[in-house]
Formats: structure tokens, sequence, C-alpha cells
């Protein structure tokens, strides 16, 4: 069982090397922070290495100044690591510069949910149904008989609740509220959590959210529906694209939305990326595969090099083969 698999390796190893994916969110931030407490609650010695900084929604999770950025790290710090912790990320390449860290010797355990996964790790535990990589270290501790530390329980329930969009999503399981229901029992403020993560939006990301609104179209049978974010509306408002989390729910929920993409005019010229949802079962995985991306069934991301016409148009097809 993959399970034990990650535990016996994790037993094999004295210092680890943490890491998420690129433009991290609460559910890679809260799974390697909660895995960094359960190595150090062995005996064990952990570094959280990230590419990128965490978002300020995250700002509240415990241990979150821990994290280190490649930008800052001393290399030194990675002497005697054995073995590379990588969490709720497809592809090795997903950890962006950490990536290049990881050295030939060091162990790789890939503990993941995506769909996409492409089994990277010397050791692979993939759970597509999980709702969240946290539900996963949830079960980790459980299996160690480790009994829960009130920060570790703040910061796997944040995990699962931005992934499954405080169990809205139809990721959410009966084991996710099992899961919930017992972190909860640590004590947690389950509204403060739910604010810090959802509620806390800058005003220039509301202003962004405004002007991608007035983007938002769909095709002559309403299945699929779609909007924009232009660089220039970017420098308009002051808001970042990393701010504009969740914008493609309200294009997934229109009436009669089977699928709903989000395109994001990067920082890079010329390169576009898209979001994707898919509803009652159309599997937005699949679609994004197509242009080289991936994700889950139901949410799911790739880039593509095109002018704004183009990538519009070549994404448009590939979704209304599925739709
Ligand atoms: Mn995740």
């Amino acid at each position: 069982m993959s399970l034990l698999k990650v535990i016996s390796a994790i037993r094999r190893h004295r210092k680890f090397l943490i890491s998420g994916h690129v433009d991290p969110e609460a559910d890679a931030i809260g799974s390697q922070l909660a895995l960094a407490s359960l190595v150090k609650r062995l005996g064990k010695e952990p570094i959280i290495i990230d590419q990128d900084p965490p978002p300020i929604s995250c700002d509240f999770m415990p241990g979150i100044n821990s994290i280190v950025l490649c930008n800052a790290l001393n290399r030194k710090a990675l002497k005697e690591v054995g073995c590379a912790l990588v969490v709720d990320c497809p592809t090795l390449e997903r950890t962006g510069k950490v990536a290049e860290l990881i050295t030939a010797d060091t162990e790789i355990i890939n503990i993941d949910h995506h769909v996409s996964n492409d089994y990277f790790g010397h050791v692979n535990w993939v759970d597509e149904k999980g709702a969240a990589t946290g539900e996963m270290v949830f079960d980790i501790f459980k299996r160690l008989g480790l009994k829960l530390t009130k920060d570790e329980a703040i910061n796997i329930y944040s995990a699962i609740l931005i992934d499954t969009g405080s169990f809205r999503f139809s990721n959410t399981t009966a084991k996710t509220h099992i899961i919930a229901s017992e972190l909860i029992k640590n004590g947690l403020d389950t509204n403060f959590i739910f604010e810090r993560l959802f509620e806390m939006k800058a005003y220039e990301v509301t202003h962004l959210l405004g002007r991608s609104l007035s983007t938002l179209k769909r095709t002559g049978d309403g299945k699929i529906v779609w909007m924009w974010i232009t660089r220039d509306m970017m420098r308009k408002t002051g808001a970042q694209l990393k701010d504009a989390e969740n914008f493609i729910g309200f294009a997934r929920a229109v009436r009669g939305a089977k699928a709903a993409l989000l395109f994001k005019e990067s920082e890079e010229r010329g390169l576009i990326k898209v979001s994707l949802r898919g509803k009652n079962g159309v599997d937005v995985n699949k679609i994004a595969e197509k242009f080289g991306g991936g994700g889950h069934v139901a949410a799911a991301g790739f880039s593509i090099k095109a002018s704004r016409r183009e990538a519009e148009r070549r994404a448009l097809a590939e979704v209304s083969k599925r739709v």
C-alpha cells in the first residue's frame, strides 16, 4: 500500500527537503507545514523550500515563516538531505526551481491527488479521489498514531478548505467531512479560517474582478462560458494575476454552463494561462492535457503561446469537442 511505503520511506531518512508547487495555495502550503511538523515530531529535520512565496491569505497558517524561498536559500542548508517530500505536484517540474535542488541520490516521495500526476517519485502515493493533499497528510498522521496538534489541524483544515471551496466542490466526500470533524475537535475557529482564506480580498482584486466579469461571454448554446484577465486590467487596477483566485467560479456558475474558462495574460509576453472548470462530469483534465497541462477532472489548467484571439479560438475549439 502506497501510504505504508511513504511511511517507511520517511522512517529511513533523517533530513527532509519539503516542497510544493509554484504559485502555492493553501493545500500546498498546509500540507508542507503539517508534514514538516510531523517530521520534527519523529525526531527528524525538515526544511521547506518553495520557489514562490505563499499568498497573503495564508499568512495566518502556523509555521508559515519557516518556508524558505529558493532565492533566499543558503545551499549549505541542503547538506545531508536524503529525502524530498513533494506534495500537491503532478510533476516534479511543478516545483519550479526546487527541482534543480534535488540531487540524483535524493529519494523523492511524491504525495499528490492530481489525476494528471506522472509518478515522478521513487515512492509515489497518488490518490486522485482525495479532495486535497491535506487529506492524505492527515492519513499519514493517523497511520503513525500521532494525535494532531492544534497548529497541524489548522494547516490541514486550511488545505482541505481551499481545495474543496469550503466543502462545495464535487471532490468533497464523506471522508472529507469526517476528517474535517476530527480537525475541528482540536478547537479550530472555522469561521476565522474561512474568512482568512476566502474573504480577505484586496480592494484592487475586486476591481480586477469587475473588469474581468465585463468580458464574460458564452457560446450560442450556452454550454461554454469564458472570461479574460488582460495585462491592461492588471495595470489599471494594480492587482496581480495570482490574486485572481476563484474568478472562474463566476463563469462556472452561469446556468447552462458545462465548461468554464478563464484566460489570463501572463507577465511573459505572448503567454496565456488558461484555467478550466468542468461541470456534470465534463473532464477538463483531458482538455488541458491536449495543450500539455493537467489537473483534476473538474478543474485543470494549461498555458498557450499565442495571441489572445488565437488562444481563445484554439481553446474553445478543444472544449467544444467535449461538452
Ligand atoms: Mn491540491
